[in-house]
């Protein structure tokens, strides 16, 4: 028998070894509940070290789905949850400041994780200004157009360059309703559904004698509609959005089912732009499945998703015969003969989105037939980007290196259009093949995302020209000097923020907001693009692009929220900006293409 002192060491040995346990399990469990309510980003941050297989790939890829359907169960998306949503984020973050937060911190104390995103802060006050803007501009839309496609601010009236069906009403509905901005929101639809809407249901259910743009009503129309309905849940909405795709479904019938450019929304007449030969265009044929498979998971109806999953299998089957390098396409396919005929290659103008849809399809819609073909043609074409596209510009005395992306045999320039492709960078770095090729894509989007950025703060204006051409040693110089509000470099460094967290995007986003709001405002409450961007103080160009609050102040705006809002695991952006729930439940497949 110990005597009585060491049994009482012992017995209080015992006790500090219960109360140590006790604290292991604590934080092991505080541990374990932050992980879960970060939810899937973070299981997934665990393996993002692992060689990556397509094993792990879907199993990261099933993470969010369940996030998402949970959050399906329990809340009905409507504007004043939105609102609720903004006000605890504003709360979140006054009680992260008061407590010290670190944005960056690991979640867990145990295992670090290699985050997929980034979770940042949101930063109230520059939020609230681009929130401003938004609310200004679609006054002034109301007040001078309502009804008409675009605002001229200056003139203070309508523009109808796509048949005056009050494409700002549409493009700009998601943008309010993330925003916040109930009234407008509200409003904007209610001018859709009521009287101001007539002649737009009227292209819609075909009984305006119009021809319409197949690919600027599916990214405007049908994407602005889809992603209303997402957000809402009104049924009036999605049932619109499918009524727009059936009068467009009469544009692929075609021999190859690759659809013609333009068609007429009452006779079903389809033709090809004048200037092309009767061929269709990549940019245009190419990005439809992300909206037509999501219609078709939505509404249970297969046929949209089949067709654009056999312009898909269409492409994918003549990629040796395209003539193009590896991975790349010209811009011009015929749809009789089924062939590519010739063209550009190109990031910018007429091959830019069909690019960027092949990582968005692969990324967020579960049950894409041949998936991994998506996933091989992006890497691909990445890899023909890099070989033949991607330039270095040495520039200024310093000879500090940037990158951009230029057509191939085309003169050393680069459109505005091409500065998208870091943000698809971004994308295709998250589950890439690779560890390297995550580091490689996500390297190469710095970079051009650095002349992008130049392009803006090279001007006394602060804004970007439409094209530029970078010599060597030298500076941005201007191939089209004129700004026409167009997103794709805040796109990019909202993704880009988005991935790092580095502040450095999010302050660049906000000089090039500064240099819009300086440049475009006018004293109608619209804002407008310029002509010059060398000149200062600019002329401006009457006209308030659609796009421009669609996506501009969207991704100006979603750059200063935190990562939770409108998550990258959770939504894709079309390519006008438009965000879909991602898809993780489509069953309603192409027949068509059923033998691959
Ligand atoms: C937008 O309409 C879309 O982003 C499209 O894909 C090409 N670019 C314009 C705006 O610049």
């Amino acid at each position: 028998m110990a005597p009585r002192g060491v049994a009482r060491r012992r017995a209080s040995v015992k006790r500090a070894v219960r109360a140590l346990a006790l604290i292991l399990l604590a934080l092991f469990l505080v541990a374990f509940a932050r992980t879960a309510t970060h939810g899937g980003a973070n299981a997934r941050d665990g393996d993002a070290s692992a060689t990556v297989s397509v094993v792990v790939r879907s199993s990261r890829r099933a993470a969010p789905d369940a996030r998402a359907d949970e959050r399906r169960a329990t809340e009905t998306p409507t504007i004043a949850n939105v609102d609720a949503t903004r006000d605890e984020i504003v709360a979140a973050d006054d009680a992260g400041v008061a407590a010290g937060m670190d944005d960056h911190r690991p979640s867990s104390p145990l295992k670090p994780p290699a985050p997929t995103w980034a979770r940042v802060r949101a930063d109230s006050r520059r939020r609230r200004a681009v929130r401003e803007a938004m609310r200004e501009v679609f006054g002034a839309y109301l007040k001078y157009a309502r009804g008409h496609d675009e605002l001229a601010p200056m003139s203070e009236t309508g523009r109808d360059d796509f048949g005056g069906v009050g494409a700002t009403l549409v493009d700009a509905l998601d943008t309010l309703h993330i925003m916040g901005l109930s009234r407008e929101f509200n409003e904007a639809l209610s001018s859709l559904k009521g009287t101001d809407g007539e002649k737009f249901r009227d292209l819609i259910h075909g009984v305006s004698d119009r021809d319409v743009s197949v690919f600027e009503t599916n990214i405007r129309i049908i994407g602005g509609l889809l992603s209303t309905y997402d957000l809402t849940g009104d049924a009036d909405v999605l049932e619109l959005a499918e009524s727009m795709a059936s009068r467009l479904s009469a544009a692929f019938d075609t021999a190859s089912g690759v659809p013609r450019s333009f068609v007429n929304v009452k006779t079903g007449r389809a033709f090809g732009l004048p200037w092309t030969n009767g061929n269709s265009i990549l940019a245009d044929f190419g990005s439809m499945h992300l909206e037509w498979a999501t219609l078709s998971a939505r509404t249970g109806n297969a046929l949209y998703e089949e067709h654009t999953n056999h312009v898909f299998d269409t492409i994918s089957d003549n990629a040796h015969a395209s003539g193009a390098p590896r991975g790349l396409f010209p811009h011009m396919f015929h749809p009789d003969t089924g062939r590519f005929a010739g063209g550009v290659v190109s990031f910018g103008a007429l091959g830019d989105s069909f690019y960027e849809y092949l990582i968005k399809c692969w990324r967020s819609l579960g049950g894409l037939r041949r998936a991994e073909r998506w996933r091989e043609m992006f890497d691909d074409a990445i890899a023909g980007m890099k070989s033949h596209m991607l330039h270095e510009w040495k520039r200024g005395e310093n000879m500090e290196v940037y990158a951009y992306v230029s057509p191939i045999g085309g003169a050393p320039k680069m459109e505005h259009l091409a500065c998208f492709t870091p943000g698809m960078l971004v994308l295709g770095a998250n589950e890439a093949p690779t560890v390297e090729l995550a580091d490689e894509y996500l390297e190469m989007a710095k970079n051009i995302a650095r002349t992008c950025v130049e392009m803006y703060t090279s001007q006394p204006t602060g804004l970007s020209p439409d094209h530029a051409s970078f010599p060597s040693g030298g500076n941005v110089t201007l191939v089209d000097a004129k700004n026409i509000q167009r997103p794709e470099t805040v796109e990019s460094l909202f993704y880009l923020y988005r991935k790092t967290g580095d502040d450095v995007y999010r302050d660049q986003a906000w000089t090039i907001f500064q240099a819009m709001k300086r440049a475009y405002r006018t004293p109608s409450g619209g804002w407008q693009g310029v002509r010059d961007v060398s000149v200062d103080p600019p002329k401006g160009d009457d006209k308030m692009q659609s796009f421009f609050l669609a996506e501009t102040l969207k991704y100006l705006y979603l750059t200063f929220c935190e990562d939770s809002v409108m998550h990258l695991d959770e939504w894709v952006f079309n390519t006008e900006a438009h965000p879909f729930k991602m898809t993780r439940d489509v069953t309603t497949l192409g027949a068509r293409s059923s033998s691959h």
